[in-house]
């Protein structure tokens, strides 16, 4: 029989050391693996994500608890040990979230119960919504800041910089990038100091001090231009409830306004001080999801907000889906496996045996996305691995 045993892809939980792909070989029938690539347009039509894996977040209630945390909660406490109120505020609702990436951007799916970016706006009340994604962009705890000290639960830590839009008064206001590496207004001024030449150092943080920017891709559009080699773009700090920048981190809705899909480019996350770009591919990240809304469209008139499970060891392959097949030569004598022509570059192994497995590489195959290998006896397994 010919099968697909597994598909361990790129986007998966960082199970495995290497992106990785496996098709087993061991005699008759043929089964194909249909995985497309992962290319996202940020334009309100989700059916780009369809293939992106989902994760899913509680429907919130009366009771309903997530780790036991209400699921959509109070934003008061600040606690690690602290068990926020239920507050009913649908649209603030995380239900769903996804995360991809391609070679310079990292990509955001959201869907909730209620209405993503819904803000009140009138003479006398200003609502404000927040769709955030959290990243621990170094793979370390030790920097950054844990969620609860913002108010997130179910909490976890490390949290070095963000990716963010803010809606505010009926309307979008900035998608910005958030850096929290510092511990008292000294270190935040110094931070700000640095950034304002493209560097961010990722150091310990607290959520309290934490500086915000709108990158352009304009030298003249933001207050600072950046030094070479950035400095065909600039960057504005910016404050919550506006003023309205249009910058890199684009968003889209959906005609309902259930989901929203947004783009964060690397290069918004600026380079540290050895000039290494801190978001790049071949990075592993871990990275949470947050909806969070002022009071005034909430039901229970309170400030809620609701965090899904973080996106723990995922990793930014510099490959797409290789979407490995197999199948019989027409004329039966041979096995063919081929994989994405965009995944041409990763190196095609095969053992005997999964027990103990002694993967040898396929000789030619990095230079290929297709092999064609004499069926001999027993059984081949075959992976696609990242050099
Ligand atoms: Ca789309
Ligand atoms: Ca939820
Ligand atoms: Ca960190």
């Amino acid at each position: 029989m010919i099968r697909i045993h597994s598909s361990a892809t790129t986007h998966g939980k960082g199970r495995w050391p290497t992106a990785f792909a496996m098709a087993i070989w061991s005699g008759i029938a043929v089964t194909v693996l249909s995985a497309p690539l992962h290319q996202i347009t940020i334009d309100g039509d989700f059916s780009d994500w369809a293939t992106v894996p989902s994760y899913f977040d509680p429907v919130s209630g009366p009771g309903v608890l997530h780790h036991g945390i209400p699921d959509t909660h109070d934003t008061d406490h600040k606690l690690p040990g602290d068990i926020p109120g239920y507050i009913n505020h649908p649209d603030v609702d995380l239900v769903e979230y996804k995360l991809t990436h391609d070679s310079s951007n990292l990509y955001a799916y959201f869907r909730a119960t209620g209405i993503i970016g819904n803000t009140i706006s009138n003479a006398t009340q200003h609502g404000r919504y927040y769709v955030i994604v959290t990243l621990d962009v170094d793979n370390d705890p030790a920097t950054g800041y844990p969620l609860h000290e913002g108010g997130y639960y179910p909490t976890s830590t490390g949290y070095d910089m963000n990716m963010e839009v803010e809606y505010y008064d009926g309307t979008f206001n900035t998608g910005h990038y958030l850096n929290h590496g510092a511990t008292n207004q000294a270190q935040l001024n110094a931070a700000i100091e640095e950034q304002t030449n493209g560097i961010v150092r990722v150091l310990p943080g607290t959520y309290r001090y934490y500086s915000q920017w709108v990158w352009f891709d304009d030298p003249a559009a933001g207050t600072h231009r950046l030094p070479p080699p950035d400095d065909d773009a600039s960057i504005t700090f910016v404050a919550d409830r506006g003023p309205v920048y249009q910058g890199n981190i684009r968003i889209a809705r959906s005609p309902d306004g259930h989901e929203v899909e947004m783009v964060a480019p690397f290069r918004g996350f600026m380079r540290d001080p050895e000039g290494q770009p801190i978001m790049a591919l071949g990075k592993t990240i871990h990275v949470s999801f947050s909806l969070e809304a002022s009071r005034e469209l909430s039901p229970d008139n309170a400030w809620a907000s609701d965090t899904g499970d973080p996106i723990v060891g995922y990793y930014l392959s510099p490959y797409p889906v290789p979407q490995l097949q197999i199948a019989r030569s027409p004329q039966g004598h041979d096995v063919i496996l081929s994989w994405a022509s965009g995944a041409q570059g990763m190196k095609l192994e095969q053992t005997a045996s999964l027990t103990n497995p002694a993967w040898q590489l396929v000789p030619g195959s990095a230079s290929t996305s297709q092999m064609i290998l004499p069926i001999g006896t027993g059984q081949t397994f075959f992976r696609l691995v990242e050099p």
